[in-house]
């Protein structure tokens, strides 16, 4: 890449999202296009067919599932989008089974996903973070192998603000014996999931999704009603700069916890400290800031919540999943996350997340084993 002139800003590279840059351009010398190798378009449909001939037995049934989320994310954007101008904020006056407000919003995202899945033949059951118990499939419909479980729209208390938030997935196969799903079907060890991901409905929206080989990410184009692959094979850097954290749980967290924040803002260039806080206090965003820049994001156990305050299910378990996949680490402090076994469907837990050796870090000190 090409050095900007000091005291100028850097070079925009012209390029159209899932093509790379285009070389071959005539405006090239004018418009100082960096010289990246043209790739191919590719759609998220494309790719997904792509990952399924990396299985040869597959039916094709989690590829189109992955389709069907992909068209949920587009309904939900395209309302997240609209969601001013249709006067659908404010709330719509419910309590969710966790005790929190349910926007309106919520309450859409959460019908544009399950009205996606129920008929489709490939879902078994299903379980969102709006329903107190699982949701079956309605007996008119024939039910398929997978377990679908969803965070419709994570985030949702900053909706009146325009702030970022986010669809989060997990998918597993069905384990229970007979045709229609139980909870036995949802209470499996993230380990288990075959695919998992989420859409960030941000200034742009993306979708970010791995069924095991690594992480891809791609970016809607609202005027082609198509995702299109603009994050190949996302790693996270080994370390990052960043921590994200709710502070104003300090009083109420551990001294191992108290003193890892503290050391964070000591000054240490060697190991990157002081490090910046970066806090939205919407997880998809916050996860996927850190996923493509390196940092922790954290939501210990505390006096107050010992368990936290996110799910292990709808939030922490399919975010764990594209962590691994992309090179990085999530803990509840003592356990890796996709090992804990679920024994409720609203089950919490404190969650440490982010690059693989800042997520060492903390769980050390969090641990007592370093101070
Ligand atoms: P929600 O599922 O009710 O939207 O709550 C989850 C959100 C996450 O997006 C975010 O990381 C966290 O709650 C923020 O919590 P806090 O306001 O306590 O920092
Ligand atoms: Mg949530």
């Amino acid at each position: 890449m090409n050095e900007a002139p000091r005291g100028s800003r850097p070079y925009k590279s012209l390029s159209v999202p899932g093509m790379g840059a285009d070389t071959e351009s005539p405006m090239t010398k004018d418009t100082r296009i960096d010289p990246a190798p043209s790739t191919k378009l590719v759609t998220i449909e494309r790719h997904i067919l792509g990952q399924q001939a990396l299985y040869p037995d597959a039916s094709g049934e989690l590829t189109n599932l992955l389709y069907d989320i992909a068209l949920a994310g587009k309904l939900i954007a395209r309302e997240v989008r609209r969601a001013g101008l249709n006067d659908i904020l404010g709330r719509a006056g419910a309590m969710n089974s966790s005790g929190d407000e349910v926007k309106k919003l919520d309450v859409f995202a959460d019908i544009a996903m399950y009205r996606s899945l129920d008929h489709t033949r490939r879902v078994a059951v299903m379980a969102s973070e709006e329903h107190e118990s699982i949701i079956p499939i309605p007996d008119r419909f024939t039910p398929g192998n997978y377990v679908v479980m969803y965070d419709p729209l994570d985030g949702s208390s900053n909706i009146d603000a325009n702030i970022p938030t986010g669809t989060i997935f997990s998918i597993h196969r069905k384990v229970s014996p007979g045709s229609r799903g139980t909870d036995q079907d949802c209470l499996q060890p993230g380990h288990n999931q075959v695919a998992a991901g989420y859409i960030l409905y941000s200034s742009s929206t993306i979708f970010v999704y791995s069924t095991g080989h690594g992480v891809n990410g791609f970016t809607l184009d609202p005027t082609l009603g198509e995702f299109l692959l603009t994050h190949p094979d996302i790693k996270m850097p080994s370390r990052g700069k960043i921590y994200s954290v709710n502070e104003q749980n300090t009083c109420w967290w551990e001294p191992g916890m108290r003193r890892y924040i503290d050391w964070l803002k000591e000054e240490d260039k060697p190991t990157y400290r002081p490090r910046q806080a970066r806090y939205i206090g919407s997880l998809v965003g916050d996860f996927h800031r850190n996923l493509l820049y390196g940092g922790l994001f954290m939501y210990p156990g505390s006096k107050k919540d010992p368990r936290g305050k996110l799910r292990l299910l709808y939030e922490a378990s399919p975010l764990a999943y594209i962590a691994e996949q992309a090179g990085g680490k999530a803990s509840d402090g003592t356990t890796r996350i996709l090992d804990l076994v679920p024994t409720k469907l609203h089950e919490r837990c404190p969650l440490f997340i982010g690059s693989p050796e800042d997520v060492d870090e903390a769980v050390a000190f969090v641990n007592g084993r370093r101070s």
